[in-house]
């Protein structure tokens, strides 16, 4: 099933955010460490080119993320034209004191009481955006918790020395063209619940586990992985567990929750579900899969056009 979430609201706050963006000096975009490729919103990019604003990615919760891959990460982004990239921690005090000086470097020109620099924050929900607010801020001004869209509505904090910090809605869009791309921002809880099934998205996550961290799942529900595919996991975490629904059979449902969880928070260890490299894979397949139906659209024209 193809994941798509694109609730009223974020319409609503699409549309301010892409006005608001004529005040703004840099673009703060707060991406998950764990999947950044896949937490890029393409219309932030978009709206953010069309506005010609220097973006600043922020690669936020990397306590979570594989610090090796998140190298990778920063190389791949900081080779893209007006485009600087740290990871960051919020968790971690004093972390987000690098964020302004950064972002101030790409507005050298916004100096002194008259030219106040002002950065957005932008990105899909739950990323942490409100998090690195309050964090810069030293206080807990913005509302943060751990679910898709808590902020509703675009606000505006001042700093003591005049700078403007603008939190903004978590934003998806309409359409996310990688299927696979909806699975992992359903694995990181960075979608609605009612937008995705448990079971679908674990299984996904688990076979991405079977190949690249194969032995956190072995530490964590001391599985036997010889010839182990995803659905595979789920059964083995119920087996395991002892997950069982009414009736005796096993709960699967139940066993995709707990990965799914223990994924989330770190219990599974430092992870990072996607590379550069398995990107530029699936981009791969995707184009291929583009040419396929344009190729099909061809010859069904072809075919028409002969019937007549
Ligand atoms: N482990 C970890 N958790 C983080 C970090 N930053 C934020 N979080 C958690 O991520 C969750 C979401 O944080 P928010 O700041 O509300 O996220 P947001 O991007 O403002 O979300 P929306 O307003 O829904 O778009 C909270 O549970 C935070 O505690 C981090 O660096 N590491
Ligand atoms: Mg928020």
């Amino acid at each position: 099933m193809a994941i798509n979430w694109f609730p009223g609201h974020m319409v609503a706050a699409q549309k301010k955010a892409a006005e608001g963006l004529a005040e703004v000096d840099v673009v703060i975009e707060v991406l998950d460490a764990r999947c950044p490729a896949a937490s890029v919103n393409p219309t932030i990019n978009a709206m953010r080119q069309a506005r010609n604003k220097p973006a600043l990615k922020i690669l936020n919760k990397i306590d979570l993320a594989d610090p090796k891959i998140t190298e990778q990460w920063l190389s791949w982004f900081n080779a893209q034209e007006g485009v600087r990239a740290i990871g960051l921690s919020c968790k971690k005090q004093g972390e987000s004191n690098k964020v302004l000086p950064e972002a101030r470097k790409l507005a050298p020109l916004r100096e002194g009481p008259l030219k106040r620099l002002r950065v957005m924050m932008m990105g899909v929900p739950n990323v942490g955006k409100s998090t690195l607010v309050n964090a810069i801020l030293n206080k807990r001004i913005a509302n943060v918790g751990d679910e898709p869209a808590i902020t509703k509505l675009i606000k505006r904090y001042e700093l003591a020395d005049g700078t403007w910090l603008f939190d903004t809605p978590g934003l998806m869009w309409p359409k996310i063209a990688l299927e696979t791309d909806g699975l992992l921002l359903a694995a990181n809880h960075l979608v609605g619940v009612n937008a995705y099934i448990d079971e679908e998205v674990a299984t996904y996550l688990a076979e991405i586990l079977l190949a690249r961290y194969p032995e956190s799942l072995v530490a964590r529900y001391g599985i036997e992985l010889d010839g182990m595919d995803g659905p595979g996991v789920i059964e083995a975490v119920a087996h395991r567990r002892s997950f069982r629904i009414k009736g005796g059979g096993a709960d699967y449902e139940k066993a995709a929750v707990t990965l799914l969880l223990d994924y989330r928070n770190g219990t599974l260890g430092r992870i990072t579900v996607e590379t550069p490299e398995t990107r530029g894979l699936q981009l791969e397949a995707l184009e291929v899969k583009l040419a396929e139906l344009a190729a099909e659209a061809l010859l069904e024209a072809e075919r028409e056009a002969k019937k007549r």
